[in-house]
C-alpha cells in the first residue's frame, strides 16, 4: 500500500524525498558496522506512516516542510524502527522488510542495543525540538512498552477481555501514531484545539491500522501479509476477531478446545478456519469503521478541507479493502 500515493497531498512526496538522507545522517556515527546495523531496516524501506502523519499534521502536505516539521518526523520514525528492532527479537523474527530481520543477521545482542541507539538519537532529535516534545515522546516510549508488556502477558489467555485487548492496541500501535500526528500539529505550530484534535486522529488511525492488521492475520493473503495467515493465533496472541469468536455460543466452543497453547500448522488451520468463518470479521471491520468514522471527525476539525478530505479517505480505504465475509 502507497500511502503517499492514496493521500495524493502535492508537498508529501518532496517531503519525503528531504527526510530520507535526513534520517539516514540521524543515525550515522562513522562506525562501519555500527552503520551497517542501524541503516539496515532503513534502507528496506517500511512505508514511512508516522513521518507521513506528522508531515501531513504540520504542512497539511501543502507547503515546504520547515527543518523542524523534518526532525519531528525523523524521531518518530527512529522510534518506530527501534520498537521493530526489539519486537524482531521478542518474536525471534527472520524477516522484516522484506529483508532479513537484524536479530537474524547481527544477533539478538547487537539488535537490542542498536534499537537503544536508534532510541537515544531520536531523544536527542526531540530534545532539540523543545521540551513539550522531548516529553512527549518519552511518555509514548512508555506506552509503547506498557503496550507490548501488557500483549506479551496476555498470550495463550483466552480470558483476554475486549478492554485488555482494546488497551493494549492502544499503548502498541495507536500511541506512537497519535503523538506522529501531534508533533506534526507542534511544529506547524497551531492552534491548541487543532493539536488536539489531530492527536485524536493519530489515535483513531492507529486503531484502524492494528484491527485491520489483526484482521487479515485471520483472512489475509500470504501475499498480503509476507507469511502465512494465523501467525497470531499460533503464537497466543487472541485479537479482537479471535476474542469475538471465542465468546460466539456457536463457533466459541470448537475454538475453544483449540487454543490455550502453541499449535502446529494443522491446528492453526483449523482455529483459523473456525474464527475466518464466524461472525467475527464482519464484526471486527465494524470495529475499523467506527474508528474511521471518529478518525475523519477529528480531523475535520483542522484547518485544512483538502488535508481533512484526503486523511478520512485514506482511513475509510484502510476499512473497504478488508474483507468483510
Ligand atoms: C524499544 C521503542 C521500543 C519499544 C519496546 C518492542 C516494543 C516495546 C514494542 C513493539 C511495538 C510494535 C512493534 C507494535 C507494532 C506496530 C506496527 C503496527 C508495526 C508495523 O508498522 P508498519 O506497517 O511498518 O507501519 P513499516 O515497516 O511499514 O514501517
Amino acid at each position: 500500500m502507497n500511502v503517499v500515493e492514496l493521500l495524493g497531498l502535492p508537498a508529501l512526496e518532496s517531503q519525503l524525498a528531504l527526510l530520507e538522507p535526513l534520517l539516514v545522517e540521524s543515525v550515522v556515527t562513522g562506525d562501519a558496522f555500527l552503520d551497517e546495523v542501524t541503516t539496515h531496516l532503513l534502507s528496506a524501506g517500511g512505508k514511512r506512516l508516522r513521518p507521513v502523519l506528522a508531515l501531513a499534521a504540520s504542512t497539511s502536505g501543502m507547503r515546504e516542510a520547515t527543518r523542524e516539521d523534518l526532525l519531528g518526523a525523523v524521531a518518530v520514525e527512529l522510534v518506530h524502527l527501534a520498537s521493530l528492532y526489539h519486537d524482531d527479537v521478542m518474536d525471534e523474527a527472520t524477516m522484516r522488510r522484506n529483508v532479513e530481520s537484524v536479530n537474524s543477521r547481527f544477533g539478538n545482542l547487537v539488535a537490542i542495543v542498536a534499537g537503544d541507539f536508534l532510541l537515544a538519537r531520536s531523544a536527542e532529535i526531540a530534545a532539540g525540538l523543545g521540551v513539550e516534545i522531548a516529553a512527549l515522546l518519552a511518555a509514548t516510549l512508555g506506552e509503547l512498552c506498557q503496550g507490548q508488556v501488557a500483549e506479551v502477558h496476555a498470550a495463550f489467555r483466552m480470558d483476554r477481555s475486549r478492554d485488555q485487548y482494546t488497551v493494549a492496541i492502544s499503548g502498541k500501535t495507536a500511541s506512537l501514531m497519535a503523538t506522529s500526528c501531534r508533533i506534526g500539529a507542534l511544529t506547524g505550530g497551531l492552534d491548541r484545539g487543532v493539536v488536539d484534535a489531530y492527536t485524536e486522529f493519530g489515535r483513531c488511525f492507529g486503531m484502524i491500522f492494528q484491527v485491520r492488521d489483526d484482521i487479515l492475520d485471520v483472512v489475509g493473503t500470504k501475499a498480503q501479509l509476507g507469511k502465512p495467515a494465523g501467525q497470531d493465533l499460533a503464537e497466543g496472541i487472541y485479537t479482537l476477531p479471535v476474542l469475538l469468536t471465542l465468546d460466539d455460543p456457536q463457533a466459541g466452543p470448537a475454538l475453544r478446545e483449540l487454543l490455550g497453547h502453541p499449535l502446529d500448522a494443522e491446528a492453526q488451520e483449523q482455529a483459523r478456519t473456525i474464527v475466518a468463518g464466524s461472525g467475527a470479521i464482519a464484526e471486527s471491520v465494524q470495529v475499523a469503521r467506527s474508528y474511521a468514522e471518529q478518525a475523519a471527525a477529528a480531523i475535520a476539525a483542522g484547518p485544512s478541507v483538502e488535508l481533512a478530505e484526503a486523511m478520512a479517505r485514506l482511513a475509510h480505504t484502510l476499512v473497504d479493502d478488508l474483507p468483510s465475509h
